[in-house]
């Protein structure tokens, strides 16, 4: 029996990578996003490519309903989650906090956490079951960040919604220890996705200048990494993982190229 990933956010950068690279390692895949044009093409390709099976559950993860009620919609044959990699999120804005949107504000915090938490609340019953039933070891995969550790000026609600996801996902391990499920808290730094110019809302310039002078890492770096969490021994679970470019030490220091 191949194994089942379920990916939040896999239309586009990490979980888009995530997808591709599970499918590689012969993982069939539940991803959503909410482009259903987008899952549709990535199912086509990867159904192709790698002869897996992908589900698709679109649904936007703040509303609460909607994601219980697509995952109540998972056929019998797709309950058996092995692993969830909670990726849909977003910062939206870079503002001084007296200036900033509120709007933006409570985007983030209603994708990056509720969001996060909504999903994991609906799945983590069908991973609980599954594992009591095969004895395989469940295991979730949040996505956090860098800015889950360090604040940085004009960071300031992105910054806190990573904290929560950080919070989430030490809480998580706590509460899921009696069932042998596995909670990694992954947390990059910058990396070239659509996240800049989701967060200067289609300006792709500024977006690039965030990456001047730096090879970024790209999707497909976190991808690995990621995949590489999931394959170590039962009893073994990496809790927590900063992953910068090499140019990147922290938030806010960078050894930019300049030619
Ligand atoms: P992208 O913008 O490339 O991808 C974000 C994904 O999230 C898309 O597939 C998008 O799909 C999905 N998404 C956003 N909002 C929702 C929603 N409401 N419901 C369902 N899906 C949603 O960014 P990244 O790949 O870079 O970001 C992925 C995660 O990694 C985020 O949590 C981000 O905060 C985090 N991160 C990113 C870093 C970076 O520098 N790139 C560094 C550290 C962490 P769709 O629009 O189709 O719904
Ligand atoms: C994204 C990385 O440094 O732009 O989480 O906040 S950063």
């Amino acid at each position: 029996m191949p194994k089942i990933v379920f990916i939040t956010g896999a239309t586009s950068g990490f979980g888009k990578a995530c997808g591709e690279k599970f499918a590689s390692e012969c993982y069939d895949l539940i991803l959503n996003g909410r482009r259903e044009e987008r899952l549709e093409e990535i199912k086509y390709k990867l159904e192709k490519q790698f002869n897996v099976a992908v589900y698709l559950l679109p649904f936007d993860v703040r509303h609460r309903e909607n994601v219980f009620d697509a995952v109540k919609k998972i056929p019998d044959d797709w309950q058996g989650i092995d692993v969830l990699i909670n990726n849909a999120g977003l910062a939206l804005g870079r503002d001084y906090f007296d200036e900033a949107n509120i709007d933006d504000w409570d985007t983030m915090i209603d994708t990056n956490v509720k969001g996060l938490l909504y999903v994991s609340r609906g799945v983590i019953p069908l991973m609980i079951k599954h594992s009591a039933a095969t004895g395989s070891v469940g295991h979730i995969i949040n996505l956090g960040s860098i800015a889950g550790n360090e604040v940085y000026e004009k960071g300031n609600v992105y910054c806190a919604s990573k904290f929560a996801v950080d919070a989430i996902s030490k809480s998580m391990r706590i509460d899921l220890l009696r069932h042998g499920i596995k909670v990694t808290n992954i947390e990059p730094g910058a990396a070239d996705t659509e996240f800049g110019i989701v967060r200067f809302k289609g300006d792709e310039a500024t977006a690039k200048k965030v990456y001047d002078g730096l090879t970024p890492l790209s999707a497909k770096d976190v991808a690995d990494i990621i995949y590489y969490t999931t394959t170590l021994p039962s009893h073994v679970c990496i809790n927590e993982l900063v992953i910068t470019c090499t140019q990147q030490a922290n938030t806010i220091y960078f050894h930019r190229k300049t030619d």
